[in-house]
């Protein structure tokens, strides 16, 4: 026998439609990246964080310092678990050479 039967040729049974089922992949965990209040670091080294790590328009990064200001915590994005640990690493590393007390936490969303 030659001919191949439907699940073979990539067709789901029972419906007679030829969608494909496509090879098993797995969507990455993604996790949420925040910054926290403090009451010494400067709003525009903030601002200037949020435009240069996590790509902000200059609206958008005053706008997302200003939730945190007022509500101790706000999101700067969600990514991969690898380039959230960098973007957190990235935040602290420039907190700690500019000697401000920022803090950056990661969390699974
Ligand atoms: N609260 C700081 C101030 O008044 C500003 C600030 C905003 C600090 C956001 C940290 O994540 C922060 N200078």
């Amino acid at each position: 026998m030659t001919e191949r039967n439907h699940e073979d040729a990539g067709e789901e049974e029972g419906t007679g439609l030829a969608t494909k089922t496509r090879p098993a992949t797995k969507k990455p965990s993604l996790y949420r990246v925040l910054l926290l209040n403090d009451d010494y670091t400067p709003m525009e080294f903030v601002v200037e964080v949020l435009v240069r790590i996590f790509r902000k328009s200059p609206e958008d990064a005053a706008r997302i310092m200003l939730h945190v200001h007022q509500n101790g915590v706000g999101m700067c994005g969600v990514y991969t678990y690898e380039v959230a640990e960098t973007k957190v690493a990235q935040v602290m590393d420039a907190a700690r050479r500019a000697q401000h007390p920022l803090q950056c936490t990661m969390e699974k969303e």
